[in-house]
């Protein structure tokens, strides 16, 4: 096979665009998605400062290193979760790609900073891993990106991800879900913007991305995955995918051109009768946080309010 573009050989067939490429080309059609989702959406602005929430997986790196390619001012954020034989590598790739690129990687760590890990915040909340996991990260991200000053957090969802986040919404007809499944969600009191610029390139890109890039990333699947819901989603959409190559785009961007605007009014009074939590700041509805809620009940309150990014000292 030949590159579409300059007809060297081929590394990497795209069967959704019919189309395969060298790696010049490849890395330039990677960028040209980027750019495209950025644009479109109005994801960043000239000069904005961007924080990745990087996992150390192929995604997140590949995001970070295609908007620094493009020129953006982007700092890594690495939240080390606590899981055994999976955090301390990961951890490892976020931070060796920043030394590599010479870049700043801003580090939190459940189990140091709040005294909790995802398995033991699970438990003593008694929601499922991924809840707890997700709620923490989400309330992460927020905090280390307006207490750092950035303008915007950026996630390495890709197109597999929304597309499977997508069909599960779907599949319930979660109406409210769907309202906030955009790749901006914009920002307000207490709440940064949040974007995913790799809605327009699907997994197998990102991975190609990385190893032709020389990126080394963490290959593993978190452990906490295995079997969940999400994943039986991605292998239904894949075997779709084989049959009829660009089914999982159309999907997609159907839904954002097509069907996004019609659900948009369930999630408009979301944010109505939020106030800041007395524990930590962040807006709810509740007398305090579910974070803060977690943290009660999981981990060690008087590690709440330790400035991100600065070492915490055993007291
Ligand atoms: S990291 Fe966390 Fe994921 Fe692992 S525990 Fe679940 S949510 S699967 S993106
Ligand atoms: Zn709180």
């Amino acid at each position: 096979m030949r590159c579409r573009v300059c007809r060297k050989p081929a590394v990497i067939d795209v069967r959704r665009h019919n189309a395969g490429f060298c790696p010049d080309c490849f890395f330039d059609h990677c960028r040209h998605q980027v750019e495209r989702a950025i644009a479109d959406h109005a994801m960043i602005a000239t000069g904005e400062r961007v924080l990745v929430a990087v996992s150390g997986g192929k995604d997140s790196l590949a995001l970070w290193d295609l908007l620094l390619e493009l020129g953006h001012r982007a700092d890594g954020l690495y939240i080390g979760l606590g899981i055994e034989g999976y955090s301390e590598p990961s951890g490892e790739y976020a931070r060796s790609f920043a030394a590599r690129r010479g870049v700043h990687l801003v580090e939190v760590d459940l189990p140091s900073d709040y005294g909790f890990d995802v398995r033991s915040g699970a438990a003593a909340s008694r929601r499922a891993p991924c809840s707890a996991c997700g709620l923490s990260k989400r309330h992460i991200f927020d905090r280390a990106t307006l207490e750092g000053g950035y303008d915007v957090v950026a996630t390495g969802h890709n197109l597999d991800d929304e597309a499977a986040v997508l069909l599960g919404n779907v599949l319930r007809w979660d109406l409210a879900y769907l309202a906030r499944q955009r790749p901006v969600l914009p920002g307000g009191e207490g709440f940064p913007r949040k974007v995913k610029p790799l809605v327009r390139l699907g997994e197998r890109e990102t991975a190609a991305y990385c190893v032709l890039r020389g990126i080394d990333y963490q290959v593993e699947e978190c452990p906490m995955a295995v079997g969940n819901k999400h994943l039986g989603y991605k292998d239904a959409l894949n075997a779709i995918e084989e049959r009829s190559p660009g089914t999982k785009a159309t999907f997609y961007v159907g839904f954002l051109e097509r069907a996004s605007e019609l659900v948009a009014h369930v999630g408009e009074h979301e944010r109505e009768g939020l106030h800041p939590c007395p524990g930590c700041g962040a807006p709810t509805t509740a007398p305090s946080c579910a974070f803060c809620r977690l943290v009660a009940r999981a981990g060690d309150q008087r590690r709440q309010r330790i400035p991100l990014d600065q070492p915490v000292s055993a007291s």
